[in-house]
């Protein structure tokens, strides 16, 4: 049997990242799972949203990088268990949100080695796609600036800290394609979700020895 793909989606916010991941995961029944971070279910989570919902509610920067990443690791285990009994699993945000939202606060003190430093060993994705834009849509669209961190001058330094990760995972890997981009500006949700199927349907047709779980760097 073989094991089942890691498909993560990352992205600015409001780029549709998860009408993206959901019309995937439909495309992708029955033998897939949805897997949103942060995962705000659980103990961590939970002090997670209210960090994120309550801009009075304060904590170290550090202190909120290693919450995103514990919060990574309390699902770890079941993203691993699902690929190895051959279900897809679809991820909303990752380890590359986690390092450019921390990044872009302090290019100094938490640069991007010193925030990849807790999530090393977590199970790589098979296909990471991006979802950018140009001007700014995504902040026209519902819900934008709800949370902390939606403020544009911040997005651009985080856009800023996302490609310098994925430049650094392509000189890094042997293999290629594991990023791909995909520019939203003036697409509509279909047209993303075409090009998305296109960049999907080869990674989750290829056939991969179940024993082999990538993990990450
Ligand atoms: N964060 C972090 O700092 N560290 C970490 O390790 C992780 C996350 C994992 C919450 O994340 C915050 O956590 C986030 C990063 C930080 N920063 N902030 N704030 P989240 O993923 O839970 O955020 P969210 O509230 O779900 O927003 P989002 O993910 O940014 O949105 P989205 O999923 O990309 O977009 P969407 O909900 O699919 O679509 C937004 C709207 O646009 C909606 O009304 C859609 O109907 C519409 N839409 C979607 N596609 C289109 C097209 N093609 N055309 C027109 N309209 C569209
Ligand atoms: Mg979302």
């Amino acid at each position: 049997m073989s094991r089942g793909k890691l498909v993560l989606f990352e992205g600015l916010d409001r780029t549709g990242k998860t009408t993206q991941s959901d019309i995937l995961v439909e495309r992708l029944q029955p033998d897939v799972t949805l897997i949103k971070f942060p995962e705000r279910s659980t103990e961590i989570g939970a002090l997670i949203d209210r960090y994120l919902k309550d801009k009075t509610f304060e904590l170290p920067d550090q202190a909120v990088h290693l919450l995103f990443s514990a919060n990574r690791w309390e699902m770890a285990e079941r993203i691993k268990q699902l690929l190895l009994q051959g279900t897809h699993v679809v991820l909303d945000r990752y380890v590359y949100s986690g390092i450019a939202y921390s990044a872009a606060k302090h290019t100094d003190k938490m640069d991007r080695s010193w925030c990849l430093q807790p999530d090393r060993g977590l199970p790589r994705p098979d296909l990471t796609i991006f979802l950018t834009s140009d001007d700014a849509e995504n902040e026209l669209r519902a819900g934008f600036g709800e949370e902390r961190y939606e403020k544009s001058e911040f997005q651009q330094e985080v856009k800023r800290q996302f490609i310098e990760v994925f430049k650094a995972l392509e000189d890094n890997s042997q293999e290629q394609n594991l990023v791909q981009i995909i520019n939203i500006t003036g697409k509509s949700v279909e047209q993303v979700a075409n090009e998305v199927w296109e960049l999907t349907e080869p990674v989750v047709r290829a056939p991969t020895d179940s024993k082999n779980t990538e993990i990450l760097y």
